[in-house]
């Protein structure tokens, strides 16, 4: 049996799964969503695939459903170049995702959900909900910028499962109404991960 990704199309943690396969060279079937009609929320989905009624889900080869796109991809990399072996740097590795989670992701992909993905009314509490989120966004990109004034990727030099991590939605924070042009070191770095062997385009299913 293949592996399967269950999906939506748009979302960037479905494209970090995307990305990280095709860069292994694994192929995989993709089940895609419509998130906006409910259906992650339904009965089986919750029932079988995630009970937290989200995408990506990846379904392994002996039939475990693995949810969390960071899970996901730590799961995939084990092993593999794209995840070091010496401790601490495992453990750099694994700062930059929680960081993804918490820091980063809530705001600039939120921000990107509310003006690119979803068709949503923006009323005055919207717009209020998204400057805070963009105010917290820039944050994260902050920190990321300064990370990166010295370095070409997040961890021990080479390209990681932190980079796919945080390239899925950086790569777009334009589609949240991001200017990232006072961000010089993190665009040098969003072209450094797009030219990567096998890099596919989150438009890509
Ligand atoms: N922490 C989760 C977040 C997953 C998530 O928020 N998925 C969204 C799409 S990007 C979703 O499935 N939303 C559907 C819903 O909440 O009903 C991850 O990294 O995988």
């Amino acid at each position: 049996m293949t592996l399967r990704l269950h999906d939506y199309l748009p979302s960037g943690n479905g494209y970090k799964v995307r990305l990280l396969l095709s860069q292994l060279g694994i192929s995989f079937e993709r089940i895609e969503y419509d998130i906006q009609r409910g259906e992650t929320r339904t009965p089986e989905f919750l029932g079988k695939i995630n009970a937290n009624g989200r995408i990506p889900v990846l379904e392994t080869d002996d039939g475990e459903f693995l949810p969390e796109s960071n899970a996901i991809i730590f799961y995939l990399a084990e092993g593999t170049p794209f995840f070091p072996e010496d401790r601490l740097e495992r453990t750099r590795v694994l700062q930059w995702m929680f960081f993804e989670q918490y820091s980063h992701e809530p705001n600039i992909a939120v921000a990107r959900a509310m003006l690119h993905v979803f068709d949503l009314e923006m009323t005055e509490k919207r717009q209020a909900v998204l400057e805070q989120k963009q105010k917290l966004g820039y944050d994260a990109l902050g920190v990321m910028e300064n990370h990166l004034e010295d370095r070409e990727y997040f961890v021990g030099g080479r390209y990681t499962i932190a980079d796919i991590a945080l390239y899925a939605y950086t790569h777009v924070a334009d589609e949240g109404g991001f200017d990232l042009s006072d961000y010089p070191a993190v665009r040098a770095w969003i072209a450094r991960v797009a030219s990567q062997p096998d890099y596919v385009p989150i438009t890509q299913g």
